[in-house]
C-alpha cells in the first residue's frame, strides 16, 4: 500500500484525538486543512445553491432548495378538511412516524398511562433506523465517560451542537444500552456476557455497541415487538399532511391521509409527537441515498408550517462509503465498521490518501476532491469512485472477522456475485444524514406547546456533523423522552 503525505498527517490527527483528547483543547481538533478541504469540496459547505427563506418564522435562514420548495408550499389540505367534523380519531398522544424514535416515543408514552396513536407514512419499522448498520455509541466502559464521548460528538459537529441537548445525550447513553438490553436486543458481546466495542470516525474511544452489522434492524425489531405488544392503536401507510393547533396556539391533534382509502381524517390529541426521520429521498444536488423510501423531510415541513423554527436546516450527511457499484444498489449504505476494522480507501494509483476514520464530513469531502481536482477516482457506471479495500479486514483480524462482524455486507454483494472477502468494493458518498432539523429543548419540547419532536427530524444535538452510533442513540435518548413528556402534558391539556 502506497501512503500519501496527507495520510500520515490525517493518521496522526486521528492518533492525537485517540491519545490526548482528555488534555487537549478541541478546537485544535479543527486543523486549518481539514476546514480547508471541507470548504472546497464537502457537497453542502461548497454549495452556492441555498434558498434563503423568506417567510415563516426563520427569515433569512438558508435551506437546500429542494426542502424550501416543500417548507415554502401552500397547503392543500386544510382547505379541503372541515376540521370538527371530520374527526375520526381521539387519542392522548398522537405519535408521528414509525422508526425507533416514535417507537420509543410511544411504549414510554404508554408507560405513563396515556392512550397512544400512531401514524406512520409506510409500516411500522420502515425507517431510516431499520437501515443503520455499524452500532450506537455510549460511554459506558472504563476508560471513557459521557464528557470525553461529549468532546468527541462536539468535535465531531464543529462546536455547533447545543450544549444541553449534547449533554442530555450523552448522559443518558448508557441508560438506553441497558434499557435496549433489557428489551432484548442481541448486542455482540463476549463469552462472559460483556459487551464488545469498537471505534468509529472521530471517536477517541472504543464506544460502539453492534448487532454485527445490522444493528439498527435489531434495535427496531425489538421496538416494533414492543409496541405491538402494546394496547398502541396503528395507522400504516397513513402521512400527517398538517398539523393542527387550538385557538390558544397549542398543538391539538394532525390532518392524515389515508392510503388505502385516500381520504383525509382528523385525529384529535392532547398532544402530539413528530418522528418520522429524514431527507435522503430529497436526493439533495442529485446525490443518491442509503435512507429509506419515506424519508422526505415531512416533519420539518409539519412543524415549519406550524410556526417552529429550524436549525441547521442546511447540514447534511454525505456518507462516505455508499455503494457506487452495482448499479442495483447505487447509494446502498456500505457500513463504517468496514474502516472501523481496517479498510483503506484507495485511489486509482492503490494509494491511501486519508485515514479512513476522520469524522464523516472530512472522509467525503476528500473523496470528492480525490475523485473531481485530482482525477484519481476510477469509472463506475453512474460516475467517479473510489476503492474500499474489504480483504484488508481479515488479513489484519483474522480468517472468520468479517462473516462475523459483517454478514449483512457480505450478503448485499454476493447476491451480485461480488465477494468483499477476496476483493475491494467500488464506494462514494451518499446522502445519509439530516444533521438539522426541528428546534427542541432537553425535554423534547417544540416552542409550540403540547408538540414535541425526536429523531432524525431534530435540530442541534449534532451541530453540523454527526458521528457514526449517536443517531441510534438519540432516538432512543429523546424518543424515550419525547414519550413521558408528551402523555405527562396531556394529562393537563
Ligand atoms: O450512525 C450511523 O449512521 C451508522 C451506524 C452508519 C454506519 O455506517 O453503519
Amino acid at each position: 500500500m502506497i501512503y500519501t503525505e496527507e495520510f500520515v498527517e490525517s493518521r496522526a490527527r486521528v492518533e492525537a484525538t485517540r491519545t490526548q483528547r482528555l488534555h487537549e483543547e478541541p478546537r485544535r481538533f479543527e486543523a486549518d486543512e481539514k476546514r480547508k478541504l471541507l470548504r472546497e469540496f464537502h457537497p453542502d459547505y461548497s454549495r452556492k445553491d441555498f434558498t434563503v427563506l423568506q417567510v415563516g418564522p426563520n427569515k433569512g435562514d438558508k435551506v437546500p432548495h429542494e426542502l424550501a420548495d416543500l417548507l415554502q408550499g401552500r397547503s392543500r389540505v386544510l382547505d379541503r378538511v372541515i376540521c370538527l367534523e371530520q374527526i375520526r380519531y381521539d387519542t392522548d398522544v398522537l405519535v408521528i412516524g414509525g422508526g425507533g424514535a416514535g417507537a420509543a416515543a410511544a411504549i414510554e408514552a404508554r408507560k405513563q398511562g396515556a392512550s397512544v396513536f400512531l401514524v406512520t407514512k409506510l409500516r411500522l419499522g420502515d425507517s431510516n433506523t431499520g437501515m443503520a448498520e455499524g452500532g450506537i455509541q455510549a460511554a459506558d466502559k472504563d476508560g471513557d465517560s459521557p464528557a470525553i464521548h461529549y468532546l468527541d460528538a462536539l468535535g465531531g459537529g464543529h462546536f455547533k451542537n447545543d450544549p444541553e441537548l449534547l449533554e442530555q445525550l450523552v448522559l443518558h447513553g448508557p441508560e438506553a444500552i441497558q434499557w435496549l438490553d433489557r428489551l432484548g436486543v442481541m448486542f455482540d458481546k463476549e463469552p462472559d456476557g460483556m459487551m464488545i466495542t469498537t471505534h468509529g470516525g472521530g471517536t477517541s474511544r472504543r464506544r460502539m455497541h453492534a448487532c454485527a452489522d445490522y444493528s439498527g434492524a435489531e434495535i427496531m425489531r425489538v421496538l416494533r415487538d414492543e409496541v405491538e405488544d402494546e394496547n398502541i392503536q396503528i395507522m400504516p401507510y397513513s402521512p400527517a399532511v398538517e398539523l393542527l393547533l387550538d385557538e390558544n396556539g397549542s398543538a391539538a391533534g394532525a390532518v392524515i391521509y389515508d392510503f388505502d382509502t385516500e381520504e383525509y381524517a382528523v385525529v384529535r390529541a392532547k398532544s402530539v409527537i413528530i418522528a418520522t426521520g429524514g431527507s435522503g429521498r430529497l436526493h439533495y444536488q442529485g446525490f443518491p441515498t442509503s435512507n429509506h423510501y419515506g424519508s422526505t423531510a415531512d416533519g420539518l415541513v409539519l412543524a415549519y408550517r406550524a410556526g417552529v423554527p429550524l436549525i441547521y436546516a442546511e447540514a447534511v450527511q454525505y456518507h462516505p462509503t455508499g455503494a457506487a457499484y452495482p448499479p442495483q444498489i447505487y447509494g446502498a449504505l456500505v457500513t463504517e465498521k468496514v474502516r472501523s476494522l481496517g479498510a483503506m480507501l484507495v485511489n486509482k494509483d492503490g494509494a491511501a490518501f486519508l485515514h479512513p476514520l476522520e469524522t464523516r464530513d472530512v472522509v467525503a469531502a476528500a473523496i470528492i476532491r480525490e475523485c473531481t481536482a485530482r482525477k484519481k477516482g476510477v469509472y463506475a457506471l453512474h460516475g467517479p469512485a473510489l476503492w474500499l479495500d474489504t480483504p484488508m479486514v481479515n488479513l489484519l483480524h483474522g480468517e472468520g472477522t468479517m462473516e462475523r462482524s459483517l454478514p449483512a455486507m457480505i450478503r448485499m454483494y454476493r447476491k451480485f456475485g461480488i465477494d468483499i472477502r477476496k476483493e475491494p468494493i467500488l464506494i462514494y458518498p451518499t446522502l445519509h444524514y439530516q444533521n438539522g432539523g426541528i428546534c427542541i429543548d432537553t425535554d423534547s419540547a417544540t416552542k409550540i406547546p403540547g408538540l414535541y419532536a425526536a429523531g432524525e427530524d431534530v435540530g442541534g444535538i449534532h451541530g453540523t456533523n454527526r458521528l457514526m452510533g449517536n443517531s441510534l442513540l438519540d432516538i432512543i435518548v429523546f424518543g424515550r423522552i419525547a414519550g413521558n413528556r408528551a402523555a405527562i402534558y396531556s394529562r393537563t391539556a
